[in-house]
């Protein structure tokens, strides 16, 4: 098809009739390749658009604690030359990194070396990395990203941060090219699809409700969920958001979803806001378990994503035990995702 539309808008050039641009409608009436149907009477169709914008992940506008991990909409079409901006507002920061013909992506644990911009120098052509880097991250704005495709060819671009989150950019010298108010129509039907997908999910999560088994010497032993993972969707909350335990129970913090989480205790210390920052990434002050005091900080450190599902870290890499001996409110944050409002609080009796 997309050959024939080239042949006809060729021919139409040469014939020197208007018209030649697609309109990128494919319903269109077109004669055979060689002779298009093109009238005197005919209106022109509107040129193929040069400049197009994507958007890159959003959140439920009701609830940032599901975020979707999808460019919207996932797949466009552009004439040779055009120029595609993608836009991510956050919270959750994405990526928009085409990696060069032949090189894999990171895993998500060895993404960091491209948290840094690498924009192309030239139009893109596929055969070197051109990089939006990791943004936004923290109160900055939206991240913007601008490329130039310079040649025809489906280029694939991920998020290296969500390895689920894909897109691609077919450039073609005919025009699939869509207007952007239909680029616009099929990102909001796909972000109407993500978000009943991570509704679901988050609703799923928070049925898992309080979970506690009988502990040692006449304890409990509770557990907090950290977010669950969907396709196409994040959800950055605890379940439960508040455990209601007694002095000398436990608690245990899970992570079997495709995210990394911490569970961090302040305790009237300041939480360093960048992820990365080795007081984030490490437990403190040591490893699983720690008992829990009202002052200080405390940290499970990064506790590793169950990704792919099932194939993740054995489950004591992922788990993180606080004996809590005295009473009182115990806030917690996952310090990957405070801006998403991932929180929680241990209320001990
Ligand atoms: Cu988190």
């Amino acid at each position: 098809m997309r050959h024939a539309r080239t042949a006809a808008a060729l021919s139409a050039l040469l014939l020197g009739l208007t018209g030649c641009a697609d309109s990128g409608d494919d319903n269109d009436a077109e004669g055979p390749a060689g002779a298009p149907s093109v009238s005197a009477s005919a209106p022109a169709p509107a040129p193929a658009p040069t400049e197009v914008a994507v958007r890159g992940g959003s959140h439920d506008p009701a609830d940032p604690t599901i975020a979707l991990l999808a460019y919207l909409p996932a797949s466009i079409a552009v004439v040779e030359g055009a120029t595609v901006t993608w836009t991510v507002a956050g919270p959750e920061p994405h990526s928009v990194t085409f990696f060069p013909a032949g090189q894999k992506p990171p895993t998500p644990d060895k993404a960091s070396e491209f948290f840094a911009p690498a924009p192309a120098t030239k139009p893109y052509d596929g055969s070197t990395l051109a990089n939006s880097g990791l943004g936004p991250q923290g109160p900055g704005g939206p991240l913007t990203f601008k490329l130039t495709f310079a040649k025809a060819g489906t280029f694939t671009y991920v998020c290296v941060i969500h390895p689920q989150m894909t897109g691609t950019v077919a450039v073609g010298a005919d025009a699939a090219a869509e207007p952007q108010a239909e680029i616009d129509a099929r990102g909001k039907t796909e972000e109407g699809q993500w978000l009943a997908e991570g509704q679901a999910a988050k609703k799923k999560l928070l049925e898992t409700g309080v979970q506690s088994a009988p502990g040692s010497n006449g304890r409990t032993a509770w557990t907090v969920q950290m977010g669950s993972t969907t396709p196409h969707t994040d959800v950055l909350a605890f379940a439960p958001a508040m455990v209601p335990m007694k002095a000398g129970d436990t608690v245990t913090f899970v992570n079997g979803s495709g995210a990394p989480h911490t569970a961090t205790f302040a305790g009237g210390t300041t939480v360093p806001p960048n992820p990365e920052d080795p007081k984030v990434l490490a437990p403190a002050p040591g490893g699983s378990p720690q008992t829990l005091k009202a002052t200080g900080y405390y940290n499970t450190g990064w506790l590793p994503p169950d990704a792919p599902p099932g194939q993740g870290p054995p489950l004591p890499a992922r788990s993180f035990t606080f004996q809590v001996p005295s009473a009182g409110s115990y806030n917690f944050i996952c310090a990957l995702h405070v801006p998403s409002g991932m929180a929680g609080q241990l209320a001990v009796a």
